[in-house]
């Protein structure tokens, strides 16, 4: 949720960046703003965002733009570069062969339950895997139903414990009747969670 607003974001500006015929110290530093700005609404952490807007500044700053046909697509192409960098360039894919357990953690509404629900529909028909998806979000009342609904209409079954708040209890017993069942990956829904939530970090 919070990296598609992000994405809208950013998206924005760099449409406003290419369109740039001329590119001055001013709008730069503009754009830099926007940019910093945009990273910090979406939580990045302000040091990783200074140093991305530093990155982009000196990367920009050695560029001819005399020579240059069009100085807002270089400018646009080093952001794309640094974004690239930024979220990591390279795709380590997935070793869910044999007898597998996944954990969805994060932010609270970042879409941990939902993503749940996809992974466990996506490796269930493309890598024919077996799963089950286990309730571990013990905090909010409705969480429960919203796995059960959500493993209803994907047809997955979902293990769940109204009566206990021993997380890490719930999940060794989920475990045990996953094995027992023949099921050979578990996904893990959890609380979100926020950095100053000592107890869940
Ligand atoms: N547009 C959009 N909405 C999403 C996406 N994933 C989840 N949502 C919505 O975002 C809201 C929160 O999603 P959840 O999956 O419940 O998020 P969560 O991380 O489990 O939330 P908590 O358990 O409360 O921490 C829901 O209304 C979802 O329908 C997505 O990829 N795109
Ligand atoms: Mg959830």
């Amino acid at each position: 949720m919070a990296f598609e607003l992000l994405g809208d974001k950013l998206q924005g500006i760099l449409k406003k960046i290419k369109g740039q015929s001329r590119l001055t110290e001013e709008n730069m530093d503009e754009m830099l703003k926007e940019i910093r700005i945009s990273l910090l609404e979406a939580d990045v952490n302000f040091k990783v965002v200074k140093e991305f807007v530093n990155n982009i500044k000196e990367k920009s700053l050695g560029l001819d733009v005399s020579k240059s046909l069009s100085p807002g697509q270089m400018i646009f192409k080093i952001i794309k570069d640094e974004l690239v960098v930024l979220l990591g360039d390279e795709n380590k894919g997935l070793d869910i062969s044999g007898f597998s357990s996944l954990m969805l953690v994060g932010l609270q509404g970042s879409g941990k339950t939902t993503s749940a629900a996809k992974l466990a529909y996506y490796l269930m028909n493309k890598q024919n895997k077996k799963p089950l998806l286990v309730g571990l979000d013990v905090y909010r009342p409705a969480a429960i139903d919203q796995l059960i609904n959500l493993g209803e209409s994907i047809g997955v079954e979902v293990y769940f414990d109204r009566e206990s708040k021993d997380v890490v209890d719930i999940a060794k017993r989920a475990e045990a009747y996953a094995r027992e069942k023949g099921f050979n990956l578990i996904i893990y829904d959890t609380a979100g969670r926020l950095h100053i939530d000592e107890t869940l970090m």
